[in-house]
C-alpha cells in the first residue's frame, strides 16, 4: 500500500504522529511529510496539532475524501467534470488498471445501455470502477447485480428506501400509480462494460449513476433524486465510500460472490410481479419468479418458463395488463 493511502487510513483512526507512522510503514519521515503535503494540495486539509496530524473535520467529495478510511481495495480518481466516467475507466482498464474508481461531479457525455443518453449534471454520484476479476466472462452479469445491490445499500444508508428493478435500475417509491405505473422512479442506473478473453474476464467496468444532490427538474420526468427524498443534501463522500465497500464485500473473492444473488433477491421489487421484458428477440410477458446465476430473470409466461438474459423490464399493474 502506498504511503498516501496508509496515511489516510491512519488519519481515519485518530491523530497520527509522523515519525511513528514512518516507522510503522518503514518509510522515511520525509516520505510521510510529502504524503501530507500532497493530500493538502488535493484539498484534503490535514492539520498539524500537538497530538500529530489530524484529518479535516468535513473531508470533501474528492479522491482523498472518498479514500479516507475506505475499507475496500480501490483507488479513486476524481474529476470535477468529465465526458464519461465509464469511458475514462475503460481507458484505465485497457492500460492495465485494477481497482480504480473514476468519480466525477458532472459528466458531459455519459451513456446508459444501448448508447442511450444519461443525464449527469453537477451534484450526482457518477462513478465507474475498473477491476480485473479472475472469473469466466459468463459470470460478468453478476457484477451488474452486485453494483445494483451496493447502490441500493448505499441509498438505504443515506435514509432512502430503494429497491432494484431487474436488472440494473435502482428505484424509489412503490405505488403503481406513480411515474407511468412502473412501480417507482429511477434514482440510479448501472452500465457494466467488459472485455473478455476465452476463459476469463480481462477487465470489467461497473458504472453507476446516482441522482444524489441533483435538482429533479434537471432530470428526466420519471427520475428521482436522493436529496429530494430525504429533504436535504446527502453526504456524497460517505455514499460513494459505502457503495465501494459493499461492492468489494460482494465481489472480491469467489465465495463472496455466492452472496450476490441472495442479496439481490432481498432488494428486488421485480420478483413476484407481472412484467414485460423487451428482449432482443421480442417481448416476454408474465410473472417474474426468480433471478438465476449469472443474472437471468425467470419469467412464468402463458407458454411456459422463460429465462431472460438482457432487456428492458417494465413492471405491469397487477390487475392485468
Ligand atoms: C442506465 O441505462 O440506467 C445506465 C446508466 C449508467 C450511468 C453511469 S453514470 C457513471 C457511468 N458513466 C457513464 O457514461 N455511464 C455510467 P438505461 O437502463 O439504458 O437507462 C437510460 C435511460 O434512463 C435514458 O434513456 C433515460 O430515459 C433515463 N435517464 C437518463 N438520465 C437519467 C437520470 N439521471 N436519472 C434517471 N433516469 C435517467
Amino acid at each position: 500500500m502506498d504511503t498516501r493511502r496508509a496515511l489516510l487510513d491512519a488519519l481515519a483512526a485518530g491523530p497520527v504522529a509522523g515519525p511513528a507512522l514512518a516507522d510503522d510503514l518503514d518509510v522515511s519521515r520525509a516520505a510521510v511529510w510529502k504524503a501530507v503535503e500532497s493530500l493538502r494540495e488535493e484539498g484534503f486539509a490535514v492539520e498539524s496539532t500537538p497530538d500529530g496530524y489530524v484529518a479535516p473535520e468535513a473531508p470533501g467529495y474528492s479522491a482523498a475524501g472518498i479514500e479516507f478510511g475506505l475499507d475496500a481495495p480501490y483507488e479513486v480518481e476524481y474529476h470535477d467534470r468529465i465526458g464519461s466516467t465509464n469511458e475514462r475507466a475503460r481507458e484505465l482498464a485497457a492500460a492495465g488498471a485494477d481497482g480504480i474508481a473514476v468519480v466525477a461531479d458532472e459528466q458531459t457525455g455519459s451513456r446508459g445501455r444501448l448508447d442511450r443518453e444519461w443525464v449527469a449534471p453537477s451534484g450526482g454520484v457518477w462513478l465507474s470502477l475498473a477491476v480485473r476479476p479472475d472469473v469466466p466472462p459468463a459470470r460478468a452479469p453478476l457484477f451488474t447485480l452486485a453494483a445494483a445491490v451496493a447502490t441500493a445499500e448505499a441509498c438505504r444508508d443515506a435514509g432512502v428506501d430503494a429497491h432494484i428493478k431487474w436488472p440494473n435500475d435502482v428505484l424509489v417509491g412503490h405505488a403503481a400509480s406513480e411515474a407511468g405505473g412502473r412501480g417507482g422512479r429511477k434514482v440510479a442506473g448501472i452500465l457494466t462494460e467488459m472485455e473478455g478473453e476465452a476463459d476469463r474476464v480481462s477487465w470489467l467496468v461497473a458504472g453507476v449513476g446516482v441522482n444524489a444532490n441533483v435538482a429533479t427538474d434537471a432530470l428526466p420526468a420519471d427520475a428521482a433524486a436522493l436529496a429530494a427524498e430525504v429533504g436535504e443534501p446527502i453526504d456524497r463522500r460517505r455514499f460513494a465510500a459505502t457503495l465501494l465497500e459493499r461492492f468489494a464485500a460482494l465481489t472480491e473473492t469467489p465465495d463472496r460472490m455466492d452472496r450476490i444473488l441472495p442479496a439481490w433477491r432481498e432488494f428486488a421489487s421485480t420478483l413476484g410481479r407481472r412484467v414485460r421484458v423487451d428482449t432482443p428477440s421480442g417481448p416476454v410477458t408474465g410473472t417474474a419468479v426468480d433471478v438465476e446465476a449469472p443474472g437471468a430473470l425467470v419469467v412464468e409466461t402463458a407458454e411456459g418458463t422463460r429465462r431472460v438474459h438482457a432487456g428492458d423490464c417494465e413492471h405491469l399493474r397487477d390487475a392485468g395488463d
